[in-house]
């Protein structure tokens, strides 16, 4: 079996990820930082546009990232991080500080802490996220850069710590770019900052960096691991892998690249499921060090027009999540956010969410591995990407690996996602082709989907047909469909028909419309609870016709800030098609697929048995 340690190669080289970060010797950089917003960049391009840090003799009045201070009243330093404003990490800017709202651009952060350095070990700085870009700088001297909001990454810093007066700078810029990922054009906030944990890892001179513990090829009888140090005896290592409470205790030997492969059989292992979330406890052991991780073993495949989970066949009960806490304001970050959402879904009755429109963080699939919950995962592939511009790809391709890398053992990630509503053309499917081919070489057991578009046939007005090349190479066809909302009103989901022509399992990706919750009126009033309600009986009563639907994912769990929604008194900057509002109270329309979902769980249910 191909696996699972990519390592990127590109332009702006990324060290390689260290995975399992919570459960490593870390200390923590989370908490109070200090932040100055550089809207003309001046703390890094000269005045000729030069790049200060590319620079031999940055000067020191200007260059914010090496956190000069005066040391002579003669001095002329125009910046003191010292006397600069508090900001909190993990957390985005625009919800902390109101003349950030709206703020898109660069901001400098900066935070200082002694160190207790440990002879022989080393030492790595990691971020789970920083949205977009991050120059990353400690004690004056640049780390690297990192692009791409949603995906973690780390510098090691070995030899670059001090025992007391360390420094680390961060320039976050979320400027939006036509030839990024996402590109200018979404339907979200585009939170800007340090929104994800900052730690410093502390590891032994060889250490398992990152490892992959899963069933192979879906047969439940046989556990698949590899496992890759780094440092400089890795060559020629033993690493041990145990799971007490499956009587499991295996060795295997490194190579001379420091991978290590093996397979261990295993019988009557307690296999994951929402019915069953169990986690077995996994200890990967290395000279005396271990490192523990909390694993679930299910199998996933298709057959036909099933998806069957274990072997047998699944409906998958979903619902679309962004990373958004909107009670209190902001990205999601935390646990207590993270079951705050995935909570509300399964009150909901879902044993699956589609986490839309990137990577979330890494609570939200440990968290929905603890709940039962499948996950879809998705890269911000969304609408309008450069299809032909290389860097483009680079960085959607990173991302996509990064996502892996991160998540890959997770029971509950039983679909990667390649993109969401991308024009066809044949530009664009080279790009998801590509796409598709890092993931099954990455990944060969998960399943790889994308949420495409359906259109009306020609000649009819309301039979509708998938006409995406892509649907040939996926494992899932899912597709988004707004009938009733941006198509017609809701009466006309009662003559749609549905033409898909491939004998594969069919996940209607988004479906939906908007509703001020509290707002009531006539099920044909826009914006009221009873146009929603009424829109999600009739969509779903349309969708049931379909032979091959084997799962639905509204949009969306909760209401969620966009710049888009510009509407006075109903939107006000929110996208309202959530269940559920930014009080925290539900609408209408979340009992209607409660309902829905109760019945397919009887449905389906006896088959699981
Ligand atoms: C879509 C997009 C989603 C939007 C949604 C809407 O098709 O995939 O990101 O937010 O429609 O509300 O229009």
């Amino acid at each position: 079996m191909a696996l699972l340690f990519a390592s990127a190669g590109y332009s702006y080289a990324q060290e390689p990820l260290i995975t399992n970060i919570g459960n490593r010797t870390s200390f923590n950089l989370n908490g109070v930082w200090k932040y100055v917003v550089d809207p003309y960049q001046t703390g890094y391009y000269d005045y000729r546009r030069e790049v200060r840090d590319e620079q031999t003799n940055p000067s020191n009045s200007e260059s914010l990232f090496l956190g000069y201070k005066a040391q002579d009243p003669s001095e002329r330093v125009e910046y003191d991080f010292d006397k600069a404003d508090n900001i909190l990490v993990p957390r985005d800017w625009n919800s902390q500080k109101e003349k950030l709202f709206y703020y898109e651009g660069s901001v400098w952060y900066y935070k200082t802490f002694d160190y207790e350095l440990k002879a022989n070990n080393r030492q790595f700085i990691y971020f789970g996220a920083a949205n977009y870009e991050a120059d990353v700088y400690l004690n004056g001297k640049k780390l690297g850069k990192h692009i791409g909001g949603f995906t973690p990454f780390n510098f090691e810093i070995t030899g670059k710590l001090n025992a007391k007066g360390n420094f680390i700078i961060v320039k976050v810029d979320n400027t939006r770019g036509i030839e990024k990922v996402p590109t200018i054009n979404t339907d979200w906030w585009n939170y800007g900052g340090l929104t994800r944990d900052v730690k410093i890892i502390e590891v032994a001179g060889t250490f398992i960096r990152d490892y992959y513990i899963q069933l192979s090829d879906n047969d439940p009888n046989n556990i698949e691991v590899s496992v890759i140090l780094n440092g400089d005896e890795k060559a020629n290592q033993t690493v041990t892998i145990e799971i007490p409470e499956a009587n499991i205790n295996a060795k295997c030997t490194t190579d001379s690249e420091g991978k290590a492969k093996t397979s261990i059989a295993a019988k009557n292992l307690n296999l994951w499921s929402p019915e069953n979330p169990c986690l077995y406890e996994v200890k990967l052991i290395h000279n005396n060090n271990i490192l523990t991780d909390k694993i679930g073993f299910r199998t996933i495949q298709t057959q036909g027009k099933e998806i069957l989970l274990n072997g047998k066949p699944v409906f998958l009960r979903g619902i679309c999540i962004h990373e958004e806490n909107g009670v209190r304001g902001g990205r999601a970050y935390s646990r207590e956010d993270a079951n705050m959402l995935l909570g509300w879904a399964k009150e909901l009755g879902c044993n699956f969410v589609r986490l839309a429109h990137y990577p979330h963080n890494e609570n939200m699939t440990r968290i929905a591995d603890e709940l039962g919950l499948m996950v879809w995962s998705e890269v911000p592939v969304y609408w309008t990407i450069q299809w032909k511009n290389e860097e483009t790809f680079t960085n959607a391709h990173n991302q996509l690996t990064d996502m892996i890398t991160r998540d890959k053992n997770r029971a509950s990630v039983i679909i990667w996602s390649m993109a969401n509503e991308t024009p066809v053309s044949a530009d664009r499917t080279d790009f998801l082709m590509k796409m598709i081919a890092t993931t099954r070489q990455l990944d060969p057991v998960r399943l790889v989907s994308a949420a495409l578009e359906r259109h009306t046939k020609t000649g009819t007005t309301n039979t509708h047909v998938i006409e995406d090349p892509l649907q040939e190479y996926v494992d899932i066809i899912a597709f988004n469909q707004y009938i009733g909302w941006y198509d017609g009103l809701p009466e006309k989901c009662k003559t749609a028909e549905f033409e898909i022509k491939f004998n594969k399992p069919v996940l209607v990706s988004e479906f939906g419309g908007d509703a001020l919750q509290g707002k009531h009126g006539s099920k044909d009033a826009r914006w009221t609870e009873e146009f929603q309600e009424d829109l999600y009986k009739e969509t779903l009563k349309m969708l049931d016709k379909i032979p091959q639907l084997r799962g639905v994912t509204p949009w969306i769990l909760a209401d969620f800030r966009s710049p888009r929604r510009v509407l006075p008194d109903i939107q006000d900057g929110w996208n309202r098609k959530g269940l559920i509002s930014e009080t925290g109270d539900k609408k209408k329309a979340f009992f209607v697929l409660q309902d829905y979902y109760k019945v397919k769980k009887a449905e389906y249910d006896p088959k699981q048995k």
